[in-house]
């Protein structure tokens, strides 16, 4: 039978069938996707394009505008979100697969209010690709069901899923969760400093990204700043920006080192990153790679299962650390997987255990 190539939410395959059994390695070429199965009948089946709106592509025209009003638009909007987000609840660093994970478990409280930085353009950090430049992204079981929760089709092996192509998972994790009304992203933009008070970290300090790497052009272009009750540093560890949240912490003397990812060990690295994810220093939770760029923890390479469970759980951090319900002290009624709690019961410090 061929692979099941999609896993539907609730339906699993009726028999699991191993990547060997249809592996091109053993003589047996790949079974090709099973829509591909049955040939289309070319004059049989209707593959005219159905328009859904009602216009008309031949006569289109469009509502006449005013320039200044476009510009009065994105002008009103974004100063109202400096104002909004000028003093929130969670602001988390960098947008990469941990990041976005974290903001979307944290925007299903509708209470809680998430600011995410991201300093390029474009967010997703790594998760647009798997490894090498490789389209598909893998994930060990059981992140699996945090796919299921998003409504991501995969590939379904017997201890691990393949989502056909990364930007699937990226794209949309990011539409699900920028579509909430407690979240705002606020792209092409850097952090960088930290706001620390009293021993704790208390916000983060911003400025266009481009003007962050521009520093040395000009003198004095002063940065602006982001009040936050919690700081969720996901600012991955390669890239100009990598690492950036700890190795501040190192520079202002907050923490004593940050030795840097170990050598490639998938099954060591994802577990310890989920077990590592904490609060570091009072106000500041690490999540996703910067845990590894602390702890001196072996890299996973192109297995995102990680990412995901470990930005999950930063959530629950940040949530546990605002008093509302979560999933770590048991108060969280919400969807939640078993293996994120007994994950995150077990915070054992030491990056080799
Ligand atoms: O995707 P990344 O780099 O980081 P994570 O931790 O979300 O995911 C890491 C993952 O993609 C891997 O590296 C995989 C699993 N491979 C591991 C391995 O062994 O090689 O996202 C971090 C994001 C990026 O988009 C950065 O641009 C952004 O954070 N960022 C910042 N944005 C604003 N201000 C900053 N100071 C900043 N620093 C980083």
């Amino acid at each position: 039978m061929a692979t099941t190539l999609t896993s539907s939410l609730s339906s699993k395959p009726k028999t699991k069938t191993s990547f060997l059994d249809h592996s091109s390695f053993h003589g047996v070429p790949i079974s090709s996707p099973s829509r591909l199965l049955q040939p289309i009948k070319s004059g049989t089946q209707n593959l005219s394009i159905s328009m859904s709106a009602s216009y008309d592509l031949n006569s289109f025209k469009f509502e006449p505008i005013k320039e200044s009003i476009v510009s009065r638009e994105m002008t009103r909007r974004y100063m109202m979100d400096m104002i909004t987000y000028a003093d929130t609840d969670v602001v988390i660093v960098g947008a990469g697969s941990a990041g976005l994970s974290c903001a979307y478990e944290l925007s299903k409280n509708p209470s809680v209010q998430v600011a995410i930085i991201e300093q390029s353009v474009s967010p997703g950090g790594g998760a647009w690709l798997g490894g090498q430049l490789f389209s598909s992204m893998v994930v060990r079981k059981p992140a699996h069901l945090f796919l299921n929760e998003l409504e991501i089709e995969y590939d379904e092996q017997d201890d691990y899923v393949v989502i056909k192509h990364a930007a699937l998972f990226t794209s949309t994790i990011m539409s699900k969760l920028l579509a909430r009304p407690n979240v705002k992203l606020f792209n092409a933009v850097a952090v960088e400093d930290l706001i620390v008070k009293g021993g704790r970290v208390g916000g983060v300090v911003t400025n266009w990204a481009l003007v962050s790497m521009n520093h040395d052009t000009q003198s004095c272009m002063d940065p602006n700043v982001m009040e936050a009750k919690v700081v969720v540093s996901s600012c991955g560890h390669d890239g100009p920006f990598g690492a950036t949240g700890v190795k501040r912490l190192k520079s202002i003397g907050m923490i004593d080192s940050v030795p840097g990812m170990k050598a490639l060990d998938m099954n060591a690295a994802e577990d310890a990153i989920v077990r590592l994810t904490r609060e570091i220093v009072p106000g500041m939770i690490v999540t996703g790679m910067e845990v590894a760029e602390i702890d001196g923890s072996p890299r996973m390479g192109p297995t995102f299962g990680a990412m995901m469970i470990s930005g999950q759980k930063a959530a629950h951090l940040a949530l546990q650390s605002l008093g509302l319900p979560n999933a770590l002290d048991g108060t969280y009624t919400g969807n939640i997987h078993p293996e994120l709690i007994l994950a995150a019961a077990d915070t054992t410090e030491t990056a080799d255990a």
